[in-house]
This record gives structure tokens, C-alpha cells and sequence, in this order.
């Protein structure tokens, strides 16, 4: 049976729904849906550990990460469960969602109900930029709209 997931995401400026849906255990996730506010380009769009909105976007902790590995992008083998690279903005501010992803679930060890979207500032760099937070953050920068994902109907 498909599982269903949403997160609203709500930032000062940036905000936005993703839906995400997977076919069976096994079967990629597909997320769709649409971010507004942005700034033109690329933008950093990870699962984050925690489901913890306390203190804003900080609490959600670091990307989604349980097998203990170093940052990458969503085609790498060495990548967070949580690194789904970038999302990318037009001029009007508007980024369309369309990612399937195969290292993320919406059930068993790899589920991220529960968890938060954290969609960044600054382009992700994948881990390849050579900066010191490449292998930890992409160095994304700040942290512009999050949301914990939730069930959906
Ligand atoms: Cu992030
Ligand atoms: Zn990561």
C-alpha cells in the first residue's frame, strides 16, 4: 500500500509544501510541490535528524544521517540518507519540487516521518566545493524555511 507523507515549510520569507509518496517499501519516494521567496538559483534541500521546531530550523540538528557517512548529493554513494541536493529557484522566487529519491522511505530505519525539511540559502555544493563544511553541510548556508514531515492522508 502507498504511504503518504507533507511538510509545510515556514520561514521568515521562504515557504512551501512538499508531498511525498512511495509505492511500496522498496520503491523510490517521489516528493513534488513548490517553494516561494526564494532567491534566484540553487538552494540546499536536506532532511534534517530531528523533528524538533523549539528553537526554529536550528533544533532539527544535523542532515539525516545513520549510516555515519560524509556529505554528498542525492547520485552519490557516499552521502547523508538526508542529502537531497539542491533545489532550484527562478527569477519570480519559485522553486518546483520534483525529486525521486531511493535512499530516503517513508517507512523502516530510512523513514524521515517524524523528521525536517530544511530548505537553505545558499546552493548545496554536493561536498565537492572544498570549503570545510563541504563534507558536513554542503555549506548550504542558512537555514530559510523548515517543516517537520508529517503523515498524510
Ligand atoms: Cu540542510
Ligand atoms: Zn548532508
Amino acid at each position: 500500500m502507498p504511504v503518504k507523507a507533507v511538510c509545510v515549510l515556514n520561514g521568515e520569507v521562504v515557504k512551501g509544501t512538499v508531498h511525498f509518496e512511495q509505492e511500496n517499501p522498496e520503491a523510490p519516494v517521489k516528493l513534488t510541490g513548490e517553494l516561494t521567496g526564494l532567491s534566484k538559483g540553487l538552494h540546499g534541500f536536506h532532511v534534517h535528524e530531528f523533528g524538533d521546531n523549539t528553537n526554529g530550523c536550528m533544533s532539527a540538528g544535523a542532515h539525516f544521517n545513520p549510516h555515519g557517512k560524509e556529505h554528498g548529493g542525492p547520485t552519490d554513494e557516499v552521502r547523508h540518507v538526508g542529502d537531497l541536493g539542491n533545489v532550484e529557484a527562478g527569477a519570480d522566487g519559485k522553486a518546483k519540487i520534483e525529486i525521486a529519491d531511493s535512499m530516503i522511505s517513508l517507512s523502516g530505519p530510512m523513514n524521515i516521518i517524524g523528521r525536517t525539511m530544511v530548505v537553505h540559502a545558499d546552493p548545496d555544493d554536493l561536498g565537492k566545493g572544498g570549503h570545510e563544511l563541504s563534507k558536513t553541510t554542503g555549506n548550504a548556508g542558512a537555514r530559510s524555511a523548515c517543516g517537520v514531515i508529517g503523515i498524510a492522508k
